[in-house]
């Protein structure tokens, strides 16, 4: 009889704890600003970036958190050539931060393609599966594409080794040679995300385009005068395998998914670069930034489970 009454009790408790694991976490959390002081002092700090996470990140996930608030902030950035993000940062009062007191911006200056400040975080550890890597970015007013057709974001690149990571712009991936692949996120000429990504079954010797929709007819589009909540995935496939996927999601929502990518065929072949950037190109490679001009971005996160945003768009 005892033993019955102890089963009846832990049973359900057993029950509800196994439930609790499985539920995947939501994208979305329902967090609002301001910060409030970190809940991880519990925790020793595994992450890069800053050590006073944002609310509602689990820090088993986190391998990166940087909300840009600590003067010396980009010590604490793993990189390998290139530079932390940030070609400086802005101060409150400004609409230009997003939370706390403090945001980094990328810089474009007027004929070139590359911004100052961009940069990526390298991961100590290469990630052998999936990466989720968020930011939030808001254009300066009056933001310009001028005449280029595509302007790239942010990017998830991998490869054997760290040097060379950096996709292949130009040639098609042979099959012996190069094992490695790039996927970013960007806005073309009229500000609409889509997926550029190099793969071995891309049509040509360029990465191929996927267009991110928010509802069958509508684009993704991105406008100066608001933040953005900008989510990438990028999950590798199994080596030779066509089933590698890309996600991404714009304010909690998603607005891209392509499956059967084939990124690797060998298992030595590995996520190795995680970058922030405003690179002016496209199809012409004479057009670059129209004028001086700013993106702005605050609370990067990468983990390696879905992160979500901060606080609804008001
Ligand atoms: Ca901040």
């Amino acid at each position: 009889m005892k033993k019955l009454m102890f089963l009846a009790i832990i049973l359900p408790l057993l029950v509800s704890c196994a439930k609790y694991e499985i539920n995947e976490p939501p994208l979305k959390k329902s967090v609002y600003l301001p910060l409030a002081p970190s809940e991880t002092k519990s925790h020793s700090v595994t992450w890069g970036g800053s050590p006073t996470l944002e609310p509602g990140l689990n820090p088993k996930d986190i391998l990166l958190f940087e909300d840009f608030e600590d003067d010396h902030y980009r010590k604490r950035w793993r990189v390998h050539w290139n530079e932390p993000v940030g070609a400086g940062t802005v101060e409150r009062p400004s609409k230009y931060v997003f939370a706390g007191n403090r945001s980094a911006y990328l810089e474009n200056k007027a004929e070139k393609h590359e911004a100052d400040g961009a940069g990526e975080y390298v991961p100590e550890i290469p990630i052998d599966d999936v990466a989720y890597f968020r930011l939030y970015l808001r254009m300066q007013d009056g933001f310009s594409t001028g005449t280029s057709d595509q302007v790239k974001l942010m990017a998830i690149r991998g490869a054997v080794d760290i040097e060379n990571s950096y996709g292949g712009a130009g040639e098609a991936p042979g099959e012996s040679d190069m094992d490695g692949f790039s996927a970013d996120l960007c806005i073309d000429g009229a500000r609409n995300l889509h997926f550029y990504y190099y793969h071995f079954d891309q049509a040509g010797g360029w990465g191929d385009i996927t267009y991110c929709k928010t509802s069958f007819f509508r684009g993704a589009t991105i406008s100066p005068g608001k933040w953005y909540c900008l989510e990438l995935m990028l999950r590798t496939n199994v080596p030779r395998q066509k089933n590698g996927q890309l996600s991404a999601w714009l304010d909690g929502k998603l607005i891209g998914h392509v499956a059967k990518i084939r990124f690797r065929n060998s298992e030595k072949v590995k996520i190795q670069r995680l970058a922030v950037y405003s690179y002016f190109g496209g199809s012409d490679y004479e057009d670059a930034s129209p004028k001086d001009q700013r993106i702005y971005v605050d609370n990067v996160v990468i983990s390696r489970s879905p992160i979500g945003c901060l606080v609804s768009n008001p």
